[in-house]
C-alpha cells in the first residue's frame, strides 16, 4: 500500500487530499473523501463563516475521521472563517489564493495542522519557519487560481526550499500522477478536478457531464490582465471573457462580468454564463464514481509503477 509520513501525521490511510474547492467542496463530499481514507477538505470560498460552521458539522455526523478546512485568503469573509476554524478545531486547516501569516498563531494554538498552498520558494520558507505541518506545491495544471509554474518544476523546487512534507498538487488525476508526484519527492497528492466526478459531489449535472466528457484541449485560462488568473473549462463564458478581456473592456467592467460566474456553473449549470472551474486533467477523468473508489483506485494505480521503477535502473 502506498503511504508516507502524512499518514501518520494526519491519522489518515491514503496520502491523497481532496481539494478545497470554492463552491464545491462541502460537508458531504469531505466526509466521503475521508470516509475513503484520504483527507477530505470543506472548501470556504467566499462564504460566511455559518456556513462554513455548518458544513463543518453536516461532515462530523458523517465521519468520525479526520477533515480539513480550506481558507480562501482573498475572501471578505476570511477572518471570521479562519475565526471559525480555530473555534470548531478542525484537524487541518489548508490556505490558497494568499499569505495566511496573520492566522498562523490562531491555528497553532488550537492545535490545528497548517497546510498552506505555496506558489513559491519564499513562501515555502516563510510558512516553515511559522509552524506550518506540511505543504502543498500546486502547479498551473490546476483548476482555478493559478500560479506561474507547472507542477513538474514546482514540486522539485518546494522539496529544495523545506524540509516540511510536500504535498503535490495540479495536473494529477490518476495512479500516473501520483506516482510521479512522488518521483519528484512530493509524499503526497491533492486532487481537486477528479473529485468533481465523485457521486458525493453536489455539483449541477452538466458541470459533471462537462468534466466526464472533457477533451485534451479543453482549458483555458482567463483574468490574467485583472491579476487573478483562472482555469476554467473552454465554455461560452471563458470565451466572451476571453475576447473582453483581450478587447479592452475596462477593468471595472471587466470584473463585474465573473460575478456569480461560479455559482451560476456549480449550482444552474449556465454554459452561457457560468464559469466551470477545472485543471487539464479533466482530460483524464472518464466516470463518476463514489469519492472512496477515487481514492483507492489513485492509490493502487500508483503502487505497480512505483515498486516498478527499478525496471529503469541497469
Ligand atoms: O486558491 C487556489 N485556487 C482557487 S481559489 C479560487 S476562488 C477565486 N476566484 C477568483 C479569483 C481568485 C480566487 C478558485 N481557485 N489554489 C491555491 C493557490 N494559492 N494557488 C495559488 C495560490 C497562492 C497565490 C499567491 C498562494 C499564495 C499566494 O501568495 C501571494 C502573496 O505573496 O500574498
Amino acid at each position: 500500500m502506498v503511504q508516507s509520513v502524512l499518514c501518520e501525521m494526519l491519522g489518515i490511510r491514503y496520502p491523497v487530499f481532496q481539494g478545497g474547492m470554492a463552491w464545491v467542496a462541502d460537508g458531504r463530499l469531505a466526509a466521503a473523501v475521508s470516509e475513503g481514507g484520504g483527507l477530505g477538505i470543506i472548501g470556504a470560498g467566499n462564504a460566511p463563516a455559518s456556513y462554513v460552521r455548518e458544513q463543518i458539522r453536516l461532515a462530523r455526523s458523517l465521519t468520525g475521521k479526520p477533515f480539513g478546512v480550506n481558507i480562501m485568503l482573498l475572501s471578505p469573509f476570511a477572518d471570521e472563517v479562519a475565526q471559525t476554524a480555530a473555534e470548531e478545531r478542525v484537524a487541518v486547516v489548508t490556505t490558497g489564493a494568499g499569505n495566511p501569516s496573520k492566522y498562523m498563531k490562531l491555528w497553532l494554538d488550537a492545535g490545528i495542522k497548517v497546510i498552506p498552498v505555496v506558489p513559491s520558494v519564499a513562501m515555502a520558507k516563510l510558512v516553515t519557519r511559522l509552524g506550518a505541518s506540511a505543504v502543498i506545491a500546486e502547479g498551473g495544471e490546476s483548476g482555478g487560481h493559478v500560479g506561474e509554474l507547472t507542477t513538474m518544476v514546482l514540486v522539485p523546487l518546494i522539496c529544495d526550499a523545506t524540509h516540511l512534507p510536500v504535498i503535490a498538487a495540479g495536473g494529477i488525476a490518476d495512479g500516473r500522477g501520483a506516482a510521479a508526484a512522488f518521483m519528484l519527492g512530493a509524499c503526497g497528492v491533492q486532487m481537486g478536478t477528479r473529485f468533481l466526478s465523485a457521486e458525493e459531489c453536489s455539483i449541477h449535472p452538466v458541470y459533471k457531464e462537462k468534466i466526464v466528457g472533457a477533451g485534451d484541449l479543453c482549458t483555458m485560462v482567463t483574468g490574467k490582465r485583472l491579476g487573478h488568473p483562472v482555469r476554467s473549462l473552454r465554455t461560452q463564458f471563458a470565451r466572451d471573457y476571453a475576447k473582453a478581456e483581450y478587447g479592452g473592456m475596462p477593468d471595472d467592467q471587466l470584473e463585474a462580468l465573473g460575478v456569480g460566474a461560479l455559482r451560476l456553473a456549480v449550482q444552474e449549470g449556465d454554459l452561457k454564463k457560468g464559469c466551470f472551474l477545472a485543471g487539464q486533467c479533466a482530460a483524464l477523468v472518464g466516470k463518476v464514481q463514489p469519492a472512496a473508489e477515487i481514492v483507492r483506485e489513485v492509490m493502487e494505480g500508483a503502487e505497480p509503477l512505483l515498486k516498478g521503477a527499478p525496471q529503469w535502473v541497469r
